[in-house]
C-alpha cells in the first residue's frame, strides 16, 4: 500500500488533534453509538494511546471498544476528485463511521488501511466521524491473546508479549484527494553493476470510474536527492533502466531518488506519485550479511514504540530524539520488536541510512512463557483458541501487509516474520513453513528470519532451517544463571558453538540480549538490577560475541525502559534499556557507545556524526 504523498495531483489534509471520547460500559450496545454526538464532555488526542491520558482506570483498564468521534471538512475545490480516508494505525482494530454509516472496518493494530468515501461526503459540506476503536486481542489476532472474565464478573484480557496492550488512534488521519484514473501501487527493485545502478519498476494503474478514465500514458522519470532529472524510464508499466555513476544506498549515510510517476492525458498530468527509493544490495551469502556486497555487522537494538504519556502514538520529536540517541551511541541498525512502526520512521531510517529489521506483530505465539519471562499458561501453543488456523490466517494477513508497505524501503534488508514463537515442538513447522514460503514469493529480494527463543536451541529448534539467518534472543546471566556471569560466559559460549555446528552457513544475530536496571542503583558486587550489573553484563557478552565470526551482529535488549502488563517481575514496566523511559542514559549506554564506536571497520557504513 503506498504512503500518503502530497504531489500536484494529490491534496492531503491530516484530522490529526483533539477528537471527542466515550467509553461505553460494559452494558451498552456498544456499536449502536455512532448515531448523532457521543455522551460525555472527554477529548482525545490524536495519534497517542489514551491509557495513560485520563485519571480514571475505567478508561485505562477498559476490555472492548472506545469511541472517537470528530468532525471533518471536504473543501468546495475537491468536487470531481475521489475522496480517500486513511488511517496510520488503530489499536488493535477499528470500525469507521461517517455519519450513521459502516464505511470500514480493519483489524490489526499495526498497519495503514484506507477507504474509498466518496459516495459518502460531499465537497463543501462537513461530515461526522466516528471510530470504534477495539483493543482486544484473541486467538484471531496477531498478536493473538485470550478473552475473560474476572472474578468480580469485568471483561479481562491476558496476553504473552511483554508490552502494554496500549489502545488508540496512533498515526496521523488523513483525507485526501486521488484521481479517478490512479496510481495505485509501484514496486522498485534494485541492482549494481560496477558503478551503474539497475532500477526495476513494475506499476499498477487503476480506474475507479471507467467512463471518466480514457487513455493515459504514464511516464517514468527519476530525480535525484536535489531533484535533478537523471533518468527517463519510458511509458510502460514495468521496465527497467540504468544510472551510470549511481549514488548507492548506504548504511550510515543513506543515499536516496525518486521515482517519479506520471499519468498524462493530452500532455497533462492527471495523477502523479513519488515514490522514494534506493539503489542497494542486501545478500546471505556464505555465513556474511551483504549490503552492496560488503559485509555489514548489525550493531544497535531491538527497540518499541513507547513514550511517557503518548504510549505508542507516533511523535516526530519523540522520534527525532530517538534517532539522534542512536546516533550518538554508535547504532547502525534496529529491529521493530515487535511490530511494525510508523511510516515516518522508516522514511527516516532511509534517508538517514539505518539499518532495519523488519518485524511482523506476531510475537507472543508462545504458551510456554508469558512476557519474556518463565512460567507461561496451562496447555500448548499451538491448540483451538490459543495459536490456531485463525492466527495463522491473521499472521498471513499481517505478512502480507507488511511486505505491501514496507516493500520499496532500501533501510529493510530483511523479514522477520515472528518474535519468540514456540518452536520447540513439530506443530511449529506445520504453521511455519507456508508462512516463510508466502514471504519468499512475496519479496524475492530480501533474506527471511524470525527470532529464537531461549527455549528452542539448536537441538530442540523444528524450524531453523527454513531461515537465511539466525536471530537468537538470549539471556544467559538474567533469566539464566542470574546474578552468575561465569557460568552464564560458559553456557552461552556452548550453545553459539552448537548453533554454529549444525548451522555453518547460516549468519547469526543477536537480536536480544539484557538485564533489568534501575537507573541509580549501584553495587561492588554482580548484583543484578544495578547498573554495574548491566555493564558487566554487556561485557560478558560482547566477549562471546567477539569469540565468534558467525556473530554478524548485535542488537541489544532494549533501547529503552518501557511500559509492560506489571506483575510480579516487572517494576513499572520494562528495565532493560540503555536509556531512560524519559531517555537518559544509564552506564550501558556510555559502555555500548565505547564499543560500537570501536566497531567501526567491521561496522561498514557505520554513521560517524558523533565520534565517541
Ligand atoms: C524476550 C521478548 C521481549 C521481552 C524480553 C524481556 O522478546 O519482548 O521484553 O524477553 O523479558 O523474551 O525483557
Amino acid at each position: 500500500m503506498l504512503s500518503v504523498r502530497e504531489s500536484t495531483t494529490r491534496e492531503v489534509r491530516v484530522l490529526d488533534g483533539l477528537w471527542r471520547l466515550y467509553v461505553p460500559s460494559p452494558a451498552e450496545d456498544a456499536l449502536a453509538l455512532q448515531q448523532g454526538a457521543l455522551p460525555g464532555t472527554r477529548e482525545v488526542p490524536v495519534p497517542a494511546s489514551l491509557n495513560d491520558l485520563f485519571a480514571d482506570p475505567a478508561v485505562r483498564d477498559h476490555v472492548g471498544r472506545y469511541w472517537y468521534q470528530r468532525s471533518a471538512l471536504v473543501p468546495h475545490s475537491w468536487a470531481g476528485e475521489r475522496v480517500i480516508l486513511r488511517f496510520g494505525s488503530v489499536t488493535q482494530s477499528a470500525a469507521v463511521f461517517i455519519d450513521d454509516e459502516l464505511v470500514t472496518e480493519f483489524k490489526g493494530g499495526y498497519m495503514p488501511f484506507e477507504v474509498d468515501v466518496t459516495e459518502q461526503v460531499s465537497p463543501g459540506a462537513s461530515f461526522r466521524l466516528s471510530v470504534a476503536v477495539d483493543n482486544r486481542l484473541d486467538n484471531t489476532s496477531i498478536p493473538p491473546g485470550e478473552l475473560g472474565v474476572n472474578a468480580a464478573g469485568k471483561p479481562s484480557q491476558e496476553y504473552k508479549h511483554d508490552f502494554y496492550n496500549y489502545a488508540g488512534i496512533h498515526r496521523s488521519v488523513y483525507l485526501y484527494t486521488r484521481p479517478h484514473k490512479f496510481i495505485e501501487d509501484v514496486t522498485v527493485s534494485t541492482d549494481i553493476e560496477g558503478g551503474t545502478g539497475v532500477v526495476n519498476w513494475s506499476v499498477e494503474v487503476k480506474c475507479t470510474d471507467d467512463q471518466a478514465c480514457g487513455r493515459q500514458d504514464l511516464e517514468v522519470t527519476v530525480l535525484d536527492e536535489a531533484g535533478n532529472l537523471v533518468a527517463e524510464g519510458g511509458s510502460e508499466n514495468q521496465g527497467s533502466l540504468r544510472i551510470a555513476d549511481a549514488t548507492f544506498w548506504t548504511p550510515g549515510v543513506g543515499g536516496m531518488y525518486q521515482l517519479r510517476l506520471r499519468l498524462l492525458q493530452d500532455g497533462e498530468v492527471r495523477d502523479e506519485y513519488i515514490q522514494p527509493f534506493g539503489i542497494r544490495t542486501v545478500e546471505v551469502r556464505e555465513g556474511k550479511f551483504l549490503i552492496n556486497g560488503r559485509e555489514f555487522y548489525f550493531t544497535g537494538f531491538g527497540m518499541h514504540e513507547d513514550h511517557e504519556t503518548i504510549g505508542k502514538g507516533h511523535s516526530n520529536a519523540h522520534m527525532v530524539q530517538d534517532f539522534e540517541l542512536l546516533s550518538w551511541i554508535g547504532a547502525n541498525s534496529l529491529r521493530t520488536s515487535h511490530y511494525p512502526y510508523a511510516e515516518e520512521f522508516m522514511d527516516y531510517c532511509d534517508r538517514h541510512g539505518i539499518v532495519v529489521i523488519d518485524e511482523t506483530p506476531a510475537v507472543g505465539l508462545n504458551w510456554g512463557i508469558t512476557g519474556g519471562i518463565i512460567g507461561g499458561s496451562t496447555g500448548g501453543t499451538y491448540e483451538e483458541g490459543h495459536v490456531d488456523a485463525g492466527t495463522a490466517a491473521q499472521h498471513r494477513l499481517e505478512i502480507e501487509r507488511l511486505i505491501a508497505r514496507d516493500k520499496n524501503h532500501p533501510c529493510v534488508v530483511l523479514w522477520s516474520i515472528a518474535n519468540e514463537p514456540d518452536t520447540a515442538v513439530p506443530e511449529a513447522r506445520d504453521y511455519f513453513e507456508p508462512l516463510v514460503e508466502l514471504t519468499r514469493e512475496l519479496d524475492p529480494t530480501r533474506p527471511v528470519g524470525y527470532v529464537n527463543v531461549m527455549f528452542a536451541p539448536y537441538d530442540r529448534c523444528t524450524i531453523s532451517d527454513l531461515f537465511d539467518v539466525l536471530m537468537l534472543n538470549r539471556y544467559w546471566g538474567w533469566y539464566v544463571n542470574s546474578g552468575d556471569l561465569e557460568s552464564a560466559e560458559i553456557n552461552w559460549t556452548a550453545e553459539l558453538e552448537g548453533w554454529t555446528q549444525k548451522y555453518p552457513a547460516k549468519p547469526i544475530i543477536i537480536t536480544e540480549y539484557g538485564a533489568d536496571t534501575v537507573a541509580g542503583l549501584h553495587s561492588i558486587f554482580d548484583q543484578p538490577f544495578t547498573e554495574d550489573y548491566q555493564v558487566a553484563y554487556l561485557e560478558m557478552n560482547s566477549r562471546v560475541f567477539d569469540k565468534f565470526d558467525s556473530v554478524i551482529g548485535e542488537q541489544m535488549w532494549n533501547f529503552a525502559d518501557f511500559q509492560t502488563k506489571t506483575g510480579y517481575a516487572r517494576v513499572d514496566g520494562n528495565k532493560k534499556g540503555a536509556f531512560t523511559r524519559d531517555r537518559r542514559p544509564k552506564a550501558a549506554a556510555r559502555y555500548l557507545r565505547g564499543r560500537w564506536h570501536s566497531l567501526a571497520p567491521a561496522a561498514y557504513g557505520r554513521r560517524d556524526s558523533h565520534s565517541a
